[in-house]
């Protein structure tokens, strides 16, 4: 028998390289999505097979994490090994404008998801996406042991979710933990994402389609890793002996001035000829650095990054580019990693 696990957020970023990797590893896949006027699952569609093919083995619901009544019903049906909570109002400036509807989703939304657990009655691993966001104003380096000081909408959200994780673990003795990621990146990401917002910019600047980028904060530092290489991270925590909380980073920092220098560079441009300021893009407050310690996962569950922010720039400029130029395919990274290592 395969092993079952439930995702929220399939059709984000992350969802989709863990969908990809528990499929690879054997597991039978359920994904939560939103109804939603256009298709919303062009990061997924790869994978979709039709169920009526009895080599199915994902899987498509419809809900939402603010509709309780419909988690309790589906956790039963599915009756998942593994859940994993990574569907949220993920982007920190649009949390400012949307406070309740991030705190609703976010935040809220995982307490509905862990109640559905109990109340359905299911034995299962619990994964939440935790952020390390959760850190904000507590100065790098920042590991398991670092005080939270959200600075966000988003940050105050994925703290209230992160303790209510804690919680059910030591008041039900749910198997439940908490993946406290530094930023993780990919062709993949959305396109208002600091990193992918460069990399589409460069693409296009390249090619002659565009000429200026507007940024906000240039002096940020973030620890920025590769994705496909954090979702093995999320499911080893759930492989674990016992449940415990991880911080997932590279421990290397990086500002968004460096991004921009290294992605431009790549393709023979200068940063400083295309990009402009623009206020919108600040945010009331913001997070200055976040740098990760991620001994405890290397320790304990075997865990690495190993993709370096200037490869990680090269290999999102490229996936750009190439979508860009000439590519009907929605998602090209199909570029292995080894090749990159190689350029
Ligand atoms: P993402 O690309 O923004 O994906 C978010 C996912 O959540 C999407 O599938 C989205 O569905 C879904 N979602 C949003 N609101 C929902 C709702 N009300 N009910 C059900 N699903 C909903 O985010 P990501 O980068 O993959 O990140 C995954 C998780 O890790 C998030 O919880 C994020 O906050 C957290 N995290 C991310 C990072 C990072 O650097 N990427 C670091 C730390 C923590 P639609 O496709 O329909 O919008
Ligand atoms: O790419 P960002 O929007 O990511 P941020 O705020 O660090 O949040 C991401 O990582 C968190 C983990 O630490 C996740 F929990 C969260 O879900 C999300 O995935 O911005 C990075 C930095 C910020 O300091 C921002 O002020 O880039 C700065 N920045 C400068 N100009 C900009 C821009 N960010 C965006 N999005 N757009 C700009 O034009």
């Amino acid at each position: 028998m395969s092993k079952r696990a439930f995702i929220t957020g399939i059709t984000g970023q992350d969802g989709s390289y863990l969908a990809e990797l528990l499929l690879k590893k054997g597991y039978e896949v359920h994904g939560l999505i939103r109804r939603a006027s256009t298709f919303n699952t062009s990061r997924i569609d790869h994978l979709y097979v039709d169920p009526h093919d009895p080599s199915a083995k994902i899987f498509l619901h419809y809900g939402d994490l603010s509709d309780g009544a419909r988690l309790v019903t589906l956790l039963a049906e599915i009756d998942p090994d593994e859940v994993y909570n990574l569907g949220a109002q993920s982007h920190v400036r649009v949390s400012f404008d949307e406070p309740e509807h991030t705190a609703d989703t976010t935040g809220t939304g995982t307490v509905r998801l862990l109640e559905a657990v109990r109340l359905s009655g299911i034995e299962t691993r619990f994964y939440q996406a935790s952020s390390s966001e959760l850190y904000g104003a507590t100065p790098p380096p920042q590991n398991e042991e670092t005080p939270f000081y959200p600075r966000s909408p988003y940050g105050a959200a994925k703290l209230y979710s992160y303790w209510i994780t804690k919680n059910y673990r030591e008041a039900y003795g749910m198997f439940a933990v908490n993946g406290i990621l530094f930023n993780h990146e990919s062709p993949r990401r959305g396109e208002t994402f600091v990193t992918r917002k460069i990399t589409r910019a460069v693409a296009a600047i390249k090619v002659g389609r565009q000429e200026n980028l507007y940024m906000g904060n240039l002096d940020a530092i973030r620890d920025w890793g590769y994705a496909a290489e954090y979702v093995e991270g999320m499911w080893r925590m759930l492989q674990a002996d016992e449940p415990d909380d991880y911080v997932l980073a590279t421990g290397l920092p990086c500002t968004v001035r460096d991004f921009l220098r290294l992605s431009f560079d790549y393709v023979g441009l200068n940063w400083e000829n295309h990009v402009r300021f623009d206020d919108r893009y600040l945010r009331p407050t913001e997070v200055d650095a976040l740098i990760g310690d991620p001994t405890k996962a290397r320790e304990k569950l075997g865990w690495k990054a190993t993709v370096r922010p200037d490869e990680l720039a090269r290999l999102m400029v490229d996936a750009d580019i190439e979508m860009l130029e000439h590519s009907g395919r929605p998602w090209s990274d199909e570029v292995s990693l080894e090749s990159w290592r190689e350029n």
